[in-house]
């Protein structure tokens, strides 16, 4: 609501997002933390040669996963594309698993067969990881017929990007989701680009969420840089999938740093354009200067974070360096014959 237009008010009326309490800040803080400095540790060991495939950094868009999370529960089901590091990490999977599979090691989460796209955690409910562009959007639908048929209670949530919601399967699911009422919640996350083709030069309808009107499916814009207006958001979209009302849209509103992976000419935006975001909506500054500003945590507490979250890192980039690389006769293991 905007704040009453009176000459009688005295201070502005604080609109937005429901205001975190220390310790949701300070989960928040941790999380996002601890995702971009696995990502920016996972680039420079690309860099050393130490990864070899694709790898797709995650870094900017950290407040999406981490919101999406504190609104979930136990048992909810989560599935994304190819860009899935921090999706991983925020469901509480372990760094060095993740970093493992990075290396292709035997600690990997796929035993080091799988590599960045592919991992997958029966634990977590993380259905993966995948390099086909939109092909999550089904599985993540099939998940929720599963929680439907099954009465189970539980909510599958499926990310995919603004290059991922131009394809045609998208709309397919769309359609059957709330033709079934199935409980799914469609995560777009836009992050302006896919690859190297802006948003604007390849939607007709750049509203994501839109997308949904002529099924039926409702559907809302999320600043995707506020982890207070994330977990907000997917606490309604929750609600809705889970009382049985069908499926619902979320466009999260985001941005990566990086390059689309880990090679990039970086010609479709300027550095300055990259630069004003990270200065003006980096999602983890903001949760930081929030804490600071209003004294809900001091510098040094923050710096004891920063430390925690470092060794957690180094620890993984270590053992994905030491754990040893699968047998040879792993080939002929984990496969359908
Ligand atoms: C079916 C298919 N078409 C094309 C590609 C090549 N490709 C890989 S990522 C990508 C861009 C997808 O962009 P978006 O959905 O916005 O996700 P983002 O990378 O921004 O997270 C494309 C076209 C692919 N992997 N699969
Ligand atoms: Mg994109």
């Amino acid at each position: 609501m905007a704040a009453p237009k009176s000459s009688k008010s005295k201070a502005p009326v604080e609109t937005g997002p429901a205001p975190f309490d220390r310790d949701e800040e300070l989960f928040a803080y941790r999380n996002m933390l601890l995702i971009r400095r696995f990502e920016e540790k996972a680039g420079q060991m690309y860099g050393m040669g130490l990864i070899g495939g694709f790898c797709h950094l995650y870094i900017g868009q950290e407040a999406v996963v981490v919101g999406m999370q504190m609104a979930m529960k136990q048992g909810d089901q989560f599935i994304t594309s190819y860009r899935d590091h921090g999706h991983m990490l925020a469901a509480g999977m372990e760094a060095k698993g993740v970093m493992a599979e990075l290396t292709g090691r035997r600690g990997g989460y796929s035993k080091g067969k799988g590599g960045s796209m592919h991992m997958f955690s029966i634990e977590k409910a993380f259905y993966g990881g995948h390099g086909i562009v939109g092909a999550q959007v089904p599985l993540g639908t099939g998940l929720a017929f599963a929680n439907k048929y099954k009465k189970n209670g539980l909510v599958s949530v499926a990310f995919f990007g603004d290059g991922a919601a131009n394809q045609g399967q998208v709309y397919e699911s769309f359609n059957m989701a709330e033709l079934w009422k199935l409980p799914v919640i469609y995560v777009i996350e836009n992050n302006r680009y896919a690859m190297g083709t802006a948003v604007t030069r390849s939607s007709s309808q750049t509203d994501f969420s839109k997308r949904g009107v002529s099924f039926g499916i409702p559907g809302e814009q999320v600043d995707g840089m506020d982890v207070r207006a994330v977990r907000e958001a997917s606490a309604r979209a929750f609600e809705y999938a889970r009382s049985g009302q069908g499926p619902y849209i979320l466009e999260m509103m985001t941005y990566r740093y990086r390059g689309h992976s880990m090679s990039d000419p970086a010609k479709y935006r300027s550095k300055e354009e990259v630069q004003k975001m990270r200065n003006e909506h980096d999602p983890i500054e903001q949760v930081r200067a929030r804490l600071l500003a209003s004294g809900l945590a001091t510098e040094d507490e923050l710096k004891v974070v920063d430390a925690e979250v470092r060794a957690v890192v180094q620890e993984s980039a270590d053992f994905a360096q030491t754990d040893p690389e699968p047998d040879v006769s792993e080939l002929w293991t984990d496969i359908v014959r």
